[in-house]
């Protein structure tokens, strides 16, 4: 008999459906943008005072009210100075310049509307006002193949094919094609949708063969060479349940060479996590369908990491989209949510990036389970963290780097 072990995508189910949204824009991009300044301030006045009482006020021209919760707008000259100064004002309740709001970046992108479910439960505009991906890392979706000319993907990184008669960008299932635009379909392009990371540079890496299965060697090799080719994350959405040594020492090899790997837990809704994802250098990601348990499908067991959503609208190999559903789906969520992480922070390490989504993710089911490991992400949260992260100070004998805090 022969020792190869066939591995599986965890992918449920296509829903085909070309929405070939037509559908006019109606959200605008908030960042970006110089805000103006503000040209009126909100007053409340104390009981039976107006601006006439206040010296500062006389020469502002009423703009209208607020008549429910007794606030006035008045147009002034410098609002921000003035209402610093008039902050203490015993004729005055509060004072506040009228500042320019803005929404959270939010994609045009004319498929938003099949995909906002989903990226507002893991809080994905809040966190693309912090970042969308900019000089972030090379990702590698080790799958099966991402199509040439999807207009909604970015231009590909050069690939590998673990089956050497095979092309890269041949994607005969369609499942490595709906994680690549999972991780990074170009966002805010008015074209299609958007993957968590809209500057991604994907490198798709196929480790099927023409039948589309996969073997514990090609799946090796496809992240031994994504490793070995300047793969900064690496997004696995497919494994087995058997603990295989090949498969496990190209998992330790990747991840000694500073690379973070994602991978899904499996859909057959056991109590184990099936390997790569259960194999500590590797955060194991599993599915949630409504943002507050894990989906009945989903994986889980000791190894947990976090869970996503078990569903993403996103690119087709036949250049259209559709929604794509299972922890195949979750995972390069997970993976695009890294390369941002590393688009702040370019020289974190693995560990440090799997610490930052633990530590931003919303925890389920009161803290860390096996159900649903530290929570469903939140991208916003966690950037952040990432943001707000000082660099740690060495004192002058320091060797290495500190990680993890000692404290
Ligand atoms: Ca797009």
């Amino acid at each position: 008999m022969t020792m190869k072990k066939f591995l599986k995508f965890f992918l449920i189910c296509f829903f085909p459906l070309f929405a070939a949204s037509a559908e006019p824009e109606i959200h605008r991009h908030g960042s970006g943008r110089v805000k103006r300044e503000p040209t009126e301030v909100l007053v409340r006045f104390k009981k039976n005072v107006n601006r006439h009482n206040v010296p500062e006020l006389v020469d502002g021209e009423d703009a209208g009210e607020i008549s429910q919760i007794g606030v006035k707008r008045i147009r002034v000259k410098n609002p921000r100075a003035l209402a610093r100064m008039l902050k203490n004002n015993p004729n005055i309740e509060y004072i506040e310049p009228d500042e320019e709001m803005e929404f959270f970046a939010v994609p045009n992108d004319p498929n938003w509307n099949s995909q906002s479910s989903v990226l507002n439960a893991i809080n994905a505009p809040a966190g693309w006002d912090i970042s969308t991906g900019a000089n972030g890392p090379i990702i590698a979706g080790v799958d099966s193949g991402v199509v040439l000319g999807h207009n909604d993907l970015p231009q590909l990184l050069p690939g590998f094919s673990a089956v050497p008669e095979l092309s890269p960008n041949s994607d005969t299932v369609g499942h490595g094609t709906g994680v690549a635009g999972t991780i990074g379909m170009t966002g805010n392009n008015r074209v299609g949708g958007v993957g968590i990371n809209w500057n991604a540079k994907i490198m798709p890496v196929k480790i099927d063969d023409a039948s589309g299965s996969i073997t514990v060697s090609n799946g090796a090799k496809g992240i031994i060479w994504a490793a070995d080719n300047g793969a900064g994350v690496i997004s696995c959405s497919w494994g087995h349940l058997l603990d295989l040594a090949t498969l496990r020492n190209a998992v330790n090899y990747a991840y000694d060479k500073n690379v973070a790997i994602f991978a899904a837990t499996g859909n057959d809704g056991s109590n184990t996590i099936a390997y790569p994802a259960r194999y500590p250098n590797v955060m194991a990601v599993g599915g949630s369908s409504n943002g507050t348990t894990r989906v009945a499908s989903s994986q889980y067991g000791p190894g947990m990491g976090v869970v996503s959503m078990n569903s993403y609208h996103t690119t087709t190999r036949t250049g259209g989209y559709s929604t794509m559903t299972g922890t195949s789906f979750s995972t390069p969520q997970v993976a695009g949510l890294a390369a941002l992480i590393l688009s702040m922070k370019p020289n974190a390490k693995p560990a440090q990036v799997y610490d930052f989504i633990q530590r931003g993710a919303k925890p389920l089911g009161g803290g860390y389970n096996e159900q649903t490991g530290y929570g469903l992400i939140d991208i916003g949260k966690t950037l952040k963290l990432v943001r707000d992260d000082a660099p740690k100070m060495c004192r002058c004998a320091c060797k290495g780097e500190e990680w993890p805090p000692k404290d």
